[in-house]
């Protein structure tokens, strides 16, 4: 087999590099360890920047997102019992859109397959080879086949727990990590949000997150030990300590609950690999950072990335020119720490740590007061949440 990029990775950064690429002409074969039906069911993001919704839709994917995507125009927070909201659209121009990354990585693979695109499923053992010349190649079995996959380039969009960076010689990458003493604890929930935009509390016993999906399915997310289980979270718990946590002193507000339908911990780190490439390797999305959870920033990090990617080889081939590549990796991490920074900052802002000492909390607690009393520290939260400028070279 050969193509022009090897793709590993069928979340939403190999999906839309893959898109881009056939757009402008570059042949591309995603190979995806999961079955099609797993990928487009895996339950995750929520919340696309403005600059995410603009790209599916300039580019032919977005149809069904602004059919049935939520455009917020702010979000709320909450703490000592008080709701302060955050306009967006007031004080930025811009909105964000509720879409699940599933229903992305369903429109994604849909407009691949019409198109004709090669997405294999369900491959296993795959390896990078040769990437540090000029023959890079992807071995993996399919169907019980050992097959090779020659390309001129390889795009690691595999995820955190993927193979592609483990696979770049030690001594060349340069980790940045830090874990959280807290994870969330997620779920789905068929049952009306009871707020019509997003709802971050900071509470005493943990921060809490009021989310949707839709007008009748809820996503809420509470902060919970790294290690949970979630098995130790009964339904009755968890709306105990949602009510709890989203307590406001609105006597007309009350939560609404329903069944349960998903649950899961989700561990909290930042993370951040660099280069995000070697030779013809290109890392992109989770394989290459990892952000807290708390700047609803995952998803538009890996899309951010993607369209670097996109355009530096869309420059390769039809200019022959290969220093949007030579930069990638400094280009994207331009954007992937400012991005840290916003994600570590709403997350030390809203969660409880218990080794904060008196002084911390209180500091904590200044930090959000000046958010929702000043013009300017909204402006800056408005401004990240959006989505900064997407600054391509
Ligand atoms: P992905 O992990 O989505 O995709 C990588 C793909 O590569 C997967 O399909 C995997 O099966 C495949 N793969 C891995 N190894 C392979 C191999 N060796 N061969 C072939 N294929 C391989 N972000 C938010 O912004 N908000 C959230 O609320 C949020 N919640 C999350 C909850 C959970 C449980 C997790 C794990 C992540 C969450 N994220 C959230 C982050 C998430 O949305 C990611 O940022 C996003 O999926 C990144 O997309 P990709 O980089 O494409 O990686
Ligand atoms: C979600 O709806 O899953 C969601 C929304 C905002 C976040 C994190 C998760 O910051």
């Amino acid at each position: 087999m050969r193509t022009q990029v090897g793709i590993i990775g069928a979340g939403p950064a190999g999906l839309l590099l893959a898109h881009l690429l056939h757009i402008d002409g570059i042949d591309s074969v995603v190979l995806e360890a999961r079955s099609r039906e797993y990928v487009e069911n895996r339950i995750r993001a929520g919340v696309l920047e403005h600059g995410t919704a603009e790209t599916l839709v300039a580019t032919g994917v977005g149809e069904r997102m602004r059919a049935i995507g939520l455009p917020h125009h702010g979000v709320n927070l909450r703490f000592r019992g008080r709701t302060h909201r955050i306009d967006f659209l007031g004080l930025t121009g811009k909105f964000v859109t509720v879409y699940s990354q599933h229903l992305v990585v369903q429109d994604l693979i849909a407009a691949r397959l019409a198109a004709g695109g090669q997405i294999h499923f369900d491959v296993e053992d795959v390896s990078v080879h040769d990437f540090g010349g000029e023959a890079p190649s992807i071995r993996f079995r399919a169907e019980s086949r050992a097959e090779t996959l020659a390309c001129d380039f390889i795009a690691g969009c595999d995820g955190f727990h993927g193979t592609c960076r483990p696979s770049i010689p030690a001594g060349v990458l340069m980790i940045h990590e830090r874990v959280y003493p807290f994870g969330w604890l997620g779920i789905l929930a068929e049952a009306p949000p009871a707020s019509e935009e997003l709802i971050y509390a900071n509470h005493e016993r943990g921060f809490a997150l009021l989310s949707m999906r839709s007008p009748t399915v809820s996503r809420h997310l509470l902060q919970c030990a790294p290690d949970e289980n979630p098995e130790a979270w009964p339904d009755e718990r968890i709306w105990s300590e949602l009510e709890t946590r989203l307590g406001t002193d609105e006597p007309s507000w009350k939560l609404i609950k329903g069944p349960i339908v998903q649950k899961g911990v989700t561990p909290m780190r930042s993370f951040v690999a660099e280069p995000m490439q070697f030779g013809r390797l290109f890392l992109a999305g989770d394989a290459a950072h990892i952000v807290p959870p708390t700047g609803a920033k995952g998803l538009n990090l890996a899309v951010a990335d993607v369209r670097v990617l996109a355009r530096a080889l869309e420059r390769h081939y039809r200019a022959g020119a290969s220093e949007l590549l030579a930069r990638y990796s400094e280009t994207c991490l331009g954007r992937v720490w400012k991005v840290q920074r916003f994600s570590w900052w709403m997350t030390s802002m809203l969660h409880r740590f218990e080794a904060h000492t008196g002084f911390e909390r209180r500091i904590q607690l200044a930090e959000l007061d000046y958010v929702a009393g000043s013009r300017a520290a909204a402006m800056a939260l408005a401004e990240n949440y959006v989505g900064l400028p997407l600054e391509l070279p």
